[in-house]
């Protein structure tokens, strides 16, 4: 090898207070984390020292504890993008000690490449594989690392002996030209290659290799409740309906979902629907679900940026890859999310909501208007370019306390334009070809748990004879976040 071998020590030591990094990986599936754990130990010791120790940090979306929570935790982060998930890292957003951006994931990449975020120092990457080439065998998770390589300054790579390199195959590497020269990007089907099962960086800029062994630790999801099983049979009985309509065609099309516990039992949902034929999936994210409709034979074909699987499934899959590699493919998030393809592929986007308002905005992001929980992902960029377009969610959350329906959004990632249909365990409203005040009636009465519904038809009787083409109260807009912040509950708010 003609690499430098270090301690994930030693590679820490190269980064400086200042410097930016990005990682590789989307989820934990292929996202580095020796050398950011060793890099918080540093941190917390130049903060004992009396100094400053801070970095930027790019990474694909979610990652791992070793890298936002360790990191988060010893302080040591100044801007992050573009999505996160764990506690510490939101802690640090919620209180304004991160300057956190959240990024529709599909322009991560072409920000970078463009120079809007400025210079990368680093991108670390984790591989299975690397030869003097440089050409790396990526994991399970690819994320924006095609672009984090080209256009960081240097690469530390943790050579990961955990997972079996047979993965070697599964991956499709491929970025978009930068404009004026950029062409279309030719994927016409969701199993279309169109660039290398490998990823290739500058054996140059190379500047560690530090030899590693850990495993993911992903768990399996919790069991499906009773309210989650009832939204999936109601996203079931909506694509079973549009098909039986003639407006899904009868090959049907492929479908995108998110990830969680409600895009589990939905995906669990479909394996069942037998009137539904056989699907591909064009997706960000493939949860143990997706294996087991391939098994099945319910899902032909699945593309996706990253395998977010429990160890247990991977393991599965490992064991039978050549069987997978003609079912599966992993992309950039770029081309996973690309709204190009979308449009082209006529996808039935399916993601979760927070809350909705009676006009069909949508917040997946931002508790009460100013909590981030963890960031707009790709929804956005699905949502937005569908076939079909479905934010689904449960009616309300925290014991009834918070009504999931609103009489007006307290922050929008996709907004009316983009949302065709809304889907609770209480129903479906189906939006299209409505006006603001039709919209309203369909999701108060198909949507709203009955408990709140009295509330949300006042509202929206208040404007009555007011006249405006949306019937908003600029007032009491905000009525129910107010009351919950005052009682801890939505139902006692008064107009
Ligand atoms: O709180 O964790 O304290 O119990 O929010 O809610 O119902 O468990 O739903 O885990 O599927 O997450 C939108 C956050 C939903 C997620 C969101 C509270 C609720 C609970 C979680 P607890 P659930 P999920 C692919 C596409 C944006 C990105 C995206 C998400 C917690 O789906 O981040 O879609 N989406 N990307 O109690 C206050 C409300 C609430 C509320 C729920 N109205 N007000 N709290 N909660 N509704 C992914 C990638 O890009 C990788």
């Amino acid at each position: 090898m003609i690499y430098t071998k270090m301690s994930a020590d030693e590679a820490a030591a190269l980064i400086n207070h200042g410097a930016t990094i990005s990682v590789s990986g989307f989820t934990a599936a292929g996202t580095p984390r020796v050398v950011t754990e060793a890099l918080a130990v540093k941190a917390e010791k130049e903060h004992a020292e009396g100094r400053p120790f801070k970095i930027n940090l790019f990474t694909g979306a979610l990652t791992n504890e070793c890298v936002d929570e360790a990191l988060a935790k010893a302080h040591a982060i100044d801007r992050r993008m573009p999505f996160q998930g764990s506690p510490a890292m939101r802690a640090g957003i919620n209180s304004g000690e991160i300057n956190y951006f959240d990024m529709h994931l599909s322009v991560v990449g072409q920000y970078v490449r463009y120079g809007f975020l400025g210079k990368i120092d680093f991108c670390i990457i984790e591989a299975l594989d690397i030869n003097d080439e440089g050409e790396i065998v990526l994991s399970g998770g690819i994320g924006c690392v095609d672009t984090y390589s080209q256009m960081a300054d240097k690469i530390i790579v943790e050579l990961n002996s955990a997972y079996d390199t047979r993965i070697r195959g599964l991956h499709d590497i491929y970025t978009p030209a930068t404009p004026p020269h950029r062409r279309e990007i030719p994927i016409y089907e969701p199993q279309d290659r169109i660039g290398s099962p490998v990823l290739k960086v500058d054996p140059k800029k190379v500047v560690a290799v530090v030899e590693c062994n850990y495993r993911y630790g992903v768990k399996p999801f919790s069991p499906i409740d009773a309210t989650t099983a009832q939204l999936g049979r109601n996203v079931a009985r909506f694509l079973t309906e549009e098909l039986q309509a003639g407006r899904i065609p009868p090959e049907f099309l492929p479908l995108q979902s998110g990830v969680g516990n409600v895009s589990n039992a939905i995906l669990h949902e479909l394996q069942e629907a037998d009137e539904i034929p056989p699907f591909k999936l064009y997706t960000e994210v493939l949860q143990d679900q997706v294996i087991d409709l391939i098994d099945l034979g319910r899902c032909t074909f699945a593309s996706s940026g990253a395998l977010a699987l429990s160890d247990e499934v991977y393991d599965k899959v490992m064991a039978n890859i050549d069987f997978y590699k003609q079912h599966i493919v992993l992309r950039p998030y770029e081309i996973s999310n690309h709204p190009e393809i979308v449009r082209r592929l006529g996808i039935v986007a399916i993601n979760t909501a927070l809350e909705a308002d009676i006009f069909g905005n949508v917040n997946s992001t931002h508790v009460l208007g100013t909590k981030m929980m963890n960031g707009v992902g790709g929804a956005a960029d699905f949502a937005r370019n569908a076939y079909i377009s479905v934010f689904i969610c449960p009616s309300v959350a925290k014991g009834g306390n918070i009504s999931a329906i609103v009489p007006y959004a307290s922050h929008i990632d996709s907004s009316e334009h983009s949302v065709m249909i809304i889907i609770t365990e209480q129903g479906i409203a189906d939006l299209r070809g409505k006006s603001p005040r039709q919209r309203a009636e369909c999701i108060i009465e198909n949507c709203a748990h009955p408990s709140y519904r009295p509330l949300l038809r006042e509202y929206l009787h208040l404007m009555d004879g007011q006249g405006g083409h949306t019937p908003l109260s600029l007032h009491h807009a905000f009525a129910f976040h107010e009351e919950f912040m005052k009682s801890g509950d939505m139902h006692n708010t008064k107009f």
